[in-house]
């Protein structure tokens, strides 16, 4: 049965009879790598794989087939011969270079790479290609990562097994039972990771105290050999084990009296910590941690700064080639929230040990639906920084709703922070990123099965943030769906429009998180008049340098004066920069609470078309799948119904003008 457990490494028999003969006389022979490459992932991969999509004719060492060569230049004269030097030095340490061509008058297939790591990836575009039916001959692809960190964080709580903003299930780790038992799913887990070519994750949530949390227990000796055990799961994956830390650990794990990162029994019980661990692991990653913020712990309660805080942790770190992941989510509930960053970590620009990144959401508030992009991006020239990115749908119809993220994403990564004009793009200035993970135990891993997408397209934009979009969703289609061509232009068109409908009858134009305060899946506008600002005249929150909170006034220009003055503001924004009256008019002469009333009407629209158009796909999908989405999506014309309903009610009594469309 079709259970979306195998995410989109579902390796299924190639239908088209050429085709599979095509890929026999490429790569249906044997595969030709150094021994130590026969013990490693990518290898037990191709074993996996080739099988299942070459079907009964493909049988290894196969006399006429075409044989795999895998390693560096130097591990066989066929890579030599079709791979450049020059071309292989370019791909750096995890890129990689996949070509066919002819050996020995033979057909042939290359993976070249300069690390395991890049061998790894290589074999999964290979696969890939595979996957989707494309043709090998003349196949050349150059390939290498844009950024070099990149990261699964997932926020599942040790010991409880719950999930923070998790959705559909629970925690993957059975920390009871590791190191002595290794669940397979574990495995699975990495080898997603894998694909995704993700090349580093950290296992446990970032708040680790507050509320009998326990994830500050990762630091005892007890958990020591667990962290181990999975550790030994990631490896052969390629990807670096991290973990979240409590600031107050050196009082809550150990004995001191005092987690002053001034104090030299603090640090040498940091630096002691971090040697012990790197004893049973060699190659952990790190930290990643968040301080003072939200009842987290932190250096401020002794007068130190973030910086002080985030380098004490770096020097012990730092022998061991560690790194630590310093969170810039850090606010007071007094006042806006969206300059806060921005003012309490810019000054300590250049002030961060070597290896400290900053890790910043993408935009101010909170993975809203729709906001503008941190102001800390481009205003840090002398920190790392790290973007993150929420994939878990916490404020974006959690498993309850299709919302496809790949397209906000890749506006925040390319956001031309210097205009349109100019080639900075935001994700220059980063050099690591970090995806909140939506997975649980569920069998198909998200709850929503579409939310696989968005784990998808998450590893896709991190590997190269100028991918489009639309071609990461249809890919994600091919791999999870198969390739009827109506199968891929309905899930596609669900995709592309379920984030604008998502934002339409939840919060268009900027208005921001109208959500309740508990779960923030349904709507509560009552409670969020510090988000909306109505009064019986207008609504939106004031951010502009002159008379608002200030944030707009912390980009640079164009940016500034856009955000700043209401003719320039993008309309999609209009409500998060400034507080306007409701009969203010947009560009296409429409007043703005008709307009947004409109957008509530339109939403639903969309949401309740959803369900029309998976109907095309009965019979040409499994049943299982079909089902599943459908219930999913019905349940979602029905939310997005209620949140029209009250949205657009309170804003008519707020406003006292009626919705002259009437809604639907
Ligand atoms: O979005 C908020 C969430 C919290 C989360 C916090 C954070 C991990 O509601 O659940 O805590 O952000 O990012 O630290």
């Amino acid at each position: 049965a079709e259970d979306g457990y195998e995410f989109w490494l579902r390796y299924r028999l190639e239908a088209d009879t050429a085709r599979r003969n095509e890929y026999i006389q490429y790569c249906g022979g044997e595969v030709v790598a150094p021994e130590s490459f026969k013990a490693g992932a990518a290898y037990l991969e191709l074993k996996r794989a080739l099988p299942a999509i070459l079907g009964k004719a493909f049988q290894a060492n196969n006399a006429k087939a075409g044989s795999i060569y895998v390693g560096g230049r130097n591990a066989h004269p066929a890579i030599a011969s079709l791979v450049g030097a020059g071309e292989l030095a370019g791909v750096g340490e995890e890129g990689f270079v996949l070509r066919t061509g002819a050996w020995e008058g033979r057909p042939a297939t290359i993976i070249a790479a300069n690390s395991t790591r890049g061998i790894l990836y290589g074999t999964f575009a290979l696969l890939r290609t595979l996957q989707l039916g494309g043709s090998l001959q003349g196949l050349h692809v150059v390939d290498a990562p844009k950024m070099r960190h990149r990261f699964a964080n997932h926020w599942d709580n040790p010991v409880r097994g719950s999930i923070e903003r998790g959705y559909g299930g629970k925690s993957i780790f059975d920390w009871n039972a590791l190191p002595k038992k290794v669940d397979s799913r574990l495995n699975d887990w990495a080898r997603m990771l894998a694909s995704m070519r993700l090349n580093a994750v950290v296992v446990n949530n970032v708040n680790t105290a507050k509320n009998g949390l326990e994830g500050w227990r990762l630091l005892t000796p007890e958990f020591l050999p667990k962290l181990a055990a999975l550790a030994g799961v990631l490896r052969p994956y390629g990807v670096k084990l991290y973990i979240s830390v409590n600031f107050f650990s050196p009082s809550i794990v150990g004995s001191l009296d005092t987690a002053d990162p001034a104090d030299a029994r603090v640090r040498a019980w940091w630096k002691n910590k971090a040697a012990e661990i790197y004893k049973v692991i060699p190659d952990f990653g790190g930290f990643l941690v968040k301080a003072d913020s939200e009842g987290e712990p932190g250096p401020l309660k002794y007068k130190r700064t973030h910086a002080e805080g985030a380098n004490m942790l770096a020097e012990a770190l730092a022998p061991h080639g560690g790194y630590v992941y310093w969170r810039a989510f850090v606010y007071n509930a007094k006042g806006d929230r969206t300059p806060q960053a921005y003012n309490q970590f810019k000054p300590l620009d250049g002030k961060f040990a070597k290896n400290v990144f900053l890790q910043v959401k993408n935009g101010p508030v909170d993975f809203q639906v729709r906001e503008p992009i941190s102001t800390l991006f481009g205003a840090m020239p002398r920190t790392d920084l790290a973007v993150e990115f929420q994939i878990t749908q916490e404020y974006t119809g959690q498993d309850r709703h299709v919302c496809f993220l790949g397209q906000m994403w890749s506006d925040v990564l390319r956001f031309p922070l210097k205009g349109e004009k100019n080639d900075a793009r935001m994700w220059n200035t980063t050099d690591a990123i970090a995806g909140v993970m939506n997975i649980n135990d569920s069998r198909n891993w998200t709850g929503h099965l579409l939310a696989q997408a968005n784990t998808y397209a998450f590893g896709r934009l991190a590997w190269n943030p100028e991918t489009s979009p639309d071609e990461i969703a249809s890919d994600w289609v091919r791999l999870t769906f198969g390739r009827d061509p109506v199968v891929v232009k309905t899930i596609v068109s669900i995709l592309r429009d379920s984030w604008p409908a998502y934002e339409n009858y939840t919060s268009p134009f900027g208005i921001g998180m109208l959500c309740d305060r508990g779960k923030h899946i349904d709507p509560a506008p009552a409670s969020r008049g510090s988000v909306h600002r109505a009064d019986a005249k207008g609504f939106g929150t004031n951010r502009t340098a002159a008379k608002g909170s200030g944030y707009a006034g912390q980009f640079s220009e164009p940016w500034r004066s856009r955000y700043e003055k209401l003719g320039t503001c993008p309309e999609e924004l209009l409500l998060f920069f400034h507080h306007v009256p409701y009969t203010h008019k947009l560009k296409n002469g429409t007043t703005v609470i008709q307009a947004f009333y409109d957008r509530h009407n339109e939403g639903v629209a969309t949401a309740r078309d959803f369900t029309e158009r998976w109907k095309a796909l009965n019979k040409l999908i499994d049943k299982e799948r079909y089902e599943h989405v459908r219930k999913k999506l019905s349940e979602q014309a029905g939310h997005a119904e209620k949140w029209r309903q009250s949205i657009n009610d309170y804003f008519e009594k707020r406003s006292g003008i009626p919705d002259a469309g009437g809604g639907s």
